[in-house]
């Protein structure tokens, strides 16, 4: 009896001991990542200021010069359907990136519609939480935003296209020869999103390039967005000629003058 006793308690030790080393193991894995890859999205600000609801510039401190700016970066499932807003116990907090903050200044600025003077860190709060709380299986606050900015480095979407003689001139270009000019340099085509300017013309809004699910590659868009464009569109001329810091937006401005 006393033998049968000692066995059994053995047995148990012995499991106990399996569950702990199991649960050592899978706390000391990270989770892969439970969606199925990334769009990366640039937008052209050109394209907000030269429509029906004209543009706010971004704050002085924003970039002066015409370039594509990062919107965000998006997890996606392959049915064309994303996560958003996962997790409310750690939105965003900007002094997790103090280190990032001058060079998002200049490759992150909002050209909003919704706030005059724009204020980048309503942008960034928004991509946090609405996606990058939704990616923490893959970045913490820190990496997600230095991730969007190294993209930034490796591409340059506007002098991808300008190679091409593809030029914001308010000249239409055919969209896939848009699609071909940074596939060529990507190895992958992206989605284009067209908006309208206001007498109606599609033209180019956002560039959609697609990501594995650690954001590591650039692969082939597993779903491709092409949202609203025609076969040719608008490459609308940039903003610059306006000046920052204006209270009013580009579009009311234009109207009363
Ligand atoms: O389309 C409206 C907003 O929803 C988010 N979006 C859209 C398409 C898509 O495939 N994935 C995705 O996440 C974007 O969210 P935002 O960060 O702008 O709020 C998009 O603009």
């Amino acid at each position: 009896m006393k033998h049968r006793e000692q066995k059994h308690m053995r047995g148990i030790i012995i499991v106990s001991f399996l569950i702990l080393q199991s649960l050592v193991a899978s706390s000391s894995q990270t989770a892969p990542p439970d969606f199925n890859f990334f769009y990366w999205v640039n937008y052209w600000p050109g394209a907000i200021c030269d429509s029906q609801k004209g543009c706010c510039p971004p704050p002085t401190k924003g970039n002066k010069s015409p370039e594509f700016m990062i919107h965000g970066l998006w997890p996606q499932f392959i049915n064309g359907t994303w996560p958003a807003f996962c997790d409310q116990t750690n939105l965003f907090d900007i002094s997790k990136i103090s280190d990032l903050v001058s060079k998002m200044e200049k490759k992150w600025t909002e050209w909003g519609v919704w706030v005059c003077p724009s204020n980048e860190t309503n942008l960034w709060e928004h991509e946090w939480n609405k996606h990058g709380t939704c990616v923490q299986t893959v970045f913490d606050q820190h990496s997600y935003f230095h991730t969007n900015l190294k993209f930034r480095q490796k591409i340059n979407l506007l002098s991808i296209l300008k190679q091409k003689e593809i030029k914001p001139n308010d000249g239409f270009y055919g969209l896939n020869e848009i699609k071909n000019a940074i596939k060529c340099v990507i190895g992958f085509a992206p989605g284009i999103e067209c908006n309208e300017d206001v007498e109606g013309n599609k033209q180019l809004f956002q560039i959609y390039i697609c990501l594995d699910n650690y954001a590591k590659e650039f692969v082939e868009c597993p779903y491709v967005p092409d949202k609203s464009c025609t076969s040719k569109i608008k490459f609308p001329k940039s903003p610059e000629k306006y000046s920052f810091g204006e209270h009013l937006s580009v579009r009311a401005s234009v109207s009363t003058t």
